[in-house]
């Protein structure tokens, strides 16, 4: 009898153990972690669960996305798999510096606002909207739906995130009274002047002219306010330098050099990794260091604060770069015009 008792036991010892793992993993897991794989009704099951959305209206909108091979296929080659001298040249031209200048001067009543109520740099929210949609003009011609569907089902690495996307599309259109099936976007889901994603849009997106509406697809006043509050909650500093060029000699600074674009480290230290900057500088304020593909060398940048601000937009340091140099040959274009 006993051999048997302690099987018996060892057996009720398991499962409860396996329960007891069950629940602590399931509390400890929030509901906002999307699966790797979802069908379709695990994905209006979790939608309608975590947003409160009504179960037939997802799947009435799901039923309407379609699968777009084009969407695919633009992501599988993105501009910002290029060399940094090839990159540089598609955003900084003539064409987009003196385009912002016309921008900036056409709407300097709300981008005065931007600078005293917001407390961001006119120039970067110019640079912004420059390099997203060449100040309104590329707003995207994608089914919103259909991309972010598309992405959110069928793409190997990223699905998590665009469909989680997707329900904050469904939510956004639900809270603005947007008709779902008409939202255009790039392929990647971005939305407007300012190309907001549909969760960035749900959580910085601002009425800007008082309306009482936050209207970024069509409302220049809101879709300017909207890019300002977005650097404002992620901590730009106001009239402070963006990033320095830099030389560097010997090997020291190797070990610096990462992908993350945080600025963790005292400047003094970078400088002390035979890093230069031929510039007045803070050096007990943080930096990072970064390199990037020239023409016919390596460039290097001590980037600071508001480099990662920039880089909250889209985590590419080519991205940061050109917004960077581009809000800086529009603030020399208008200081021109202003004389
Ligand atoms: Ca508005």
């Amino acid at each position: 009898m006993l051999p048997f008792a302690y099987i018996f036991l060892g057996y009720a010892l398991y499962y409860m153990f396996k329960a007891l793992l069950f629940s602590f993993l399931s509390l400890s897991i929030p509901f906002s972690s999307w699966a790797v794989n979802q069908t379709n009704d695990e994905f209006i099951a979790q939608t309608a669960e975590k947003y409160k959305l009504p179960v037939t209206r997802i799947k009435h909108w799901l039923d309407q996305a379609n699968k777009d091979q084009t969407v695919l296929d633009a992501m599988a080659k993105p501009w910002e798999a290029k060399p940094w001298h090839q990159y540089a040249p598609i955003f900084l031209t003539e064409k987009r510096t003196q385009a912002g200048v016309k921008f900036w001067q056409k709407h300097r009543l709300t981008l005065d606002r931007v600078e005293k109520e917001l407390g961001v740099d006119a120039a970067i929210v110019v640079a912004i909207i420059g390099v997203e949609t060449l100040y309104g003009y590329y707003k995207g011609k994608y089914s919103a739906l259909d991309s972010l569907y598309t992405l959110g089902f069928y793409h190997k690495s990223r699905g998590k995130f665009f469909r989680k996307e997707l329900a904050e599309l469904m939510v956004l259109a639900e809270d603005e009274q947007f008709s779902v099936t008409d939202i255009k976007s790039s392929y990647a889901g971005a939305m407007g002047w300012g190309q907001f994603m549909p969760s960035s849009y749900r959580y910085y997106a601002v009425d800007f002219d008082g309306d009482g509406k936050r209207d970024l697809f069509n409302n220049e006043v809101d879709a300017i306010g909207s890019v300002g509050n977005y650097f404002k909650k992620h901590r730009w500093q106001f009239g402070q330098p963006v990033a320095f060029k830099a030389r560097v000699t010997g090997n020291e600074h190797k070990a610096i050099l990462s992908r993350n674009l945080k600025p963790k480290r005292i400047i003094s230290d970078i400088l002390s990794q035979g890093v230069f900057v031929n510039a007045d500088i803070n050096t007990q304020d943080k930096g990072h260091l970064i390199k990037l593909k020239g023409a016919t060398e390596d460039e290097y940048w001590l980037t600071l604060q508001n480099f990662y601000v920039i880089s909250r937009y889209n985590h590419s340091p080519l991205y940061s770069m050109a917004v960077y140099q581009l809000s800086e040959a529009i603030k020399a274009e208008m200081a021109k015009h202003d004389e």
